[in-house]
């Protein structure tokens, strides 16, 4: 097949000579295209019918391609400064030399995928379109769910519409006659996540994975859209994005960066255990935006589904989730039950007696091991989510009224706090740390600094990222966004969460929002400001006072404590730190006394 559009055709045809496939397939984004692969995909052995979901389909990945690759993640911009401190970076014509080693001949026996997909409602101004090819039957189902992928798209490509060209192979050629595996991947030695930011060019070489694999997630949206953006003046951020309604039926737009598996899709599709107070989702892990005709942030959602943490998820902690994983769903790493359903810890109050593990073996609970990997994931269409916001689509866009900033913190950090001002909020995004998760191959549960959540996603150098946040606070003036921060995680001394969390997390909310109109002040604290005594809306909560105490306590010594991790932070960026932020950290110090 020929297109219309001169640069996709040169760029396919590039490709398939390099890549070498037994065969090219334009992809259409229709039912009956996903049909046919997953058939293929259940026929071949790599996907499992769930005869208890309809339509639904289990995948086991092999066991050491289970999550994103922050080791091998690449920011390849032609000076090392420009990809900045927190990025791994390697010159691009060497990089590349690597990688085209990698893809020759790369996807003999394979047939090499199409996909045109958009970011965005198809033909918003906000959106952008993107094609990637990959040699997946998996990555294509995937893509069919969390983007946009039509023939509408190659429409637009033949008008002349530019895209993003997203390079995806999983790495694992076939011989003549050579049977394939469940779940073929290349080592992690030659796995490859590469991003040319300054060419708007995305490489990824190896995994099958999320996050490495569905470039139109991590590697569109955030990370060569965070390097467009501060070229073009808008921002893309690892955020949720939420409409919240009061029950006098004033709306609020919140829009929260929490990093991997530390509670954005829990907390985009909560149901509020305050009443009358009402929760609709917009987004659950990428939002952005641009300042509107008015002066205000609206905000967009770029994903067409959610890629949610499976383990934790039950009709307890986020029925949504659960009502939005019917039917129609992929699942990956899941457990498999006896009578052909999902499982993953967490989701029963009832573990059942009999499993198969995500690695395809048999599993009891007497056994040492979990049932479903802690990063197993669902795909789901976001349509499919009863709590789905009306305007999810709206090209416009949400006006966007709090941000809020968190992470997963057993200690230190207070359940609530607000920033005294858009610079303070900054600094206090800027400074952001959390306990590492299963979201990232690597160990787990060590503090990191994890600025804006935009760690592992920011497409350039994070101290110019900071200066970007700075500026558009200046361009927002009197309109931006109020800034707070959150900890969910707090733990007792026996090691018990301090905070009910999910549907109880509205409480924290509905302070901010009262806090926006104005209603109610605020205690001032070194770090920020802090709830007045009684203004938390706890009732109906089981809580003991030292519960409570302990949930908001802000200890000067521990803060103290902090403050040379935070400047060895800020030492990291040199003289690209903004000033600013610099200044925040000694006003800090001096309210720590
Ligand atoms: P990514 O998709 O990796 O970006 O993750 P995410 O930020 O969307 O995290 P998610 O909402 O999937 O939550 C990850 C884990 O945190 C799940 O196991 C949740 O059950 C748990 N979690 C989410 N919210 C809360 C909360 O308010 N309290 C507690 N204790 N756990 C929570
Ligand atoms: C994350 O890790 O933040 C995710 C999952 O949302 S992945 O798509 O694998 O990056
Ligand atoms: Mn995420």
């Amino acid at each position: 097949m020929m297109v219309k559009n001169e640069k996709l055709n040169a760029w396919v045809k590039e490709i398939a000579d390099m890549c070498r496939p037994d065969s090219i397939y334009w992809c259409n984004g229709s039912k009956e295209e996903y049909d046919r692969m997953m058939a293929k995909m259940i026929a071949s052995g790599s996907a499992t019918v769930l005869k208890k979901r309809s339509n639904s389909f289990l995948f086991r990945s092999d066991p050491s391609d289970v999550a994103r690759v922050e080791d091998r993640t690449y920011i390849s911009t032609s000076s090392r400064d420009e990809a900045g401190p927190t990025n791994n970076w390697m010159e691009p014509a060497e990089l590349k030399e690597t990688m085209k080693g990698l893809y020759n001949g790369c996807m003999k026996g394979r047939t090499m995928y199409v996909i045109p997909f958009s970011m965005g409602p198809v033909g918003s101004p906000i959106s952008k379109i993107g094609v990637e090819i990959s040699d997946s039957p998996y990555v294509l189902c995937n893509m069919h769910i969390m983007t946009r992928v039509s023939s509408r798209v190659l429409e637009l490509l033949d008008a002349g519409a530019d895209f993003i060209p997203c390079l995806h192979s999983i790495g694992a050629p076939l011989a003549e006659g050579q049977k394939d595996v469940q779940w073929p991947c290349a080592p992690i030695e030659s796995k490859y996540i590469s991003h040319f930011p300054e060419e708007n060019l995305i490489w990824s070489f190896g995994s099958g994975y999320g996050g490495n694999a569905l470039l139109g997630k991590k590697c569109l949206a955030l990370r060569i859209a965070s390097a467009m953006a501060r070229r073009e003046g808008w921002m893309a951020e690892h955020m949720l994005i939420l409409r919240l309604t009061n029950p006098e039926g004033r709306q609020y737009h919140i829009a929260a960066a929490f990093p991997s598996a530390c509670g954005k899709t829990n907390l985009a599709m909560m149901r509020p255990t305050i009443p009358g107070w009402k929760c609709e989702c917009i987004g659950d892990d990428i939002a952005w935006m641009k300042i509107g005709a008015d002066g205000r942030l609206y905000a967009i959602n770029p994903e067409n589904g959610f890629f949610g943490v499976a383990p934790g998820t039950s009709y307890d902690t986020n029925p949504m989730a659960m009502d939005t994983v019917r039917e129609s769903v992929i699942f990956t790493n899941c457990a498999l039950t006896d009578d052909g359903d999902v499982w993953w810890e967490g989701m029963t109050d009832e573990t059942p007696n009999h499993l198969i593990d995500w690695k395809g073996r048999d599993w009891t609970p007497a056994g040492k091991n979990d049932a479903a990997h802690p990063n197993a994931r669902f795909t789901a269409p976001a349509s499919q989510c009863p709590v789905i916001c009306k305007d999810w689509e709206n090209t416009a866009g949400v006006p966007i009224d709090i941000f809020i900033f968190g992470g997963r913190r057993s200690s230190v950090v207070p359940l609530v706090f607000e920033a005294y001002n858009w610079d303070h909020g900054v600094f206090l995004g800027a400074t952001a740390a959390s306990e590492t998760t299963s979201a990232n191959i690597g160990a787990t549960g060590n503090l990191r600094r994890d600025p804006f959540a935009m760690t592992p996603f920011c497409g350039y150098n994070m101290g110019d990222y900071f200066r970007h946040w700075l500026d558009m606070g200046d361009r927002l003036g009197k309109n931006a966004p109020r800034i707070f921060y959150v900890n969910w995680f707090r733990k007792s001394p026996e090691g018990m969460f301090l905070w009910p969390g999910f549907g109880d997390n509205s409480r924290v909310l509905k302070w901010m929002c009262e806090r926006i109109d104005g209603k109610i002040g605020a205690q001032k604290t070194p770090i920020g400001l802090l709830p007045n005594a009684g203004d938390l809306d706890l009732a109906g909560l089981d809580m003991s006072a030292e519960n409570i105490t302990e949930l908001m306590r802000v200890d000067t010594e521990d803060w103290l404590a902090e403050s040379p991790d935070i400047e060895r932070h800020f030492a990291k960026f040199g003289d690209r730190l903004p000033e600013r932020l610099a200044m925040q950290l000694q006003e800090l110090r001096k309210r720590l006394g």
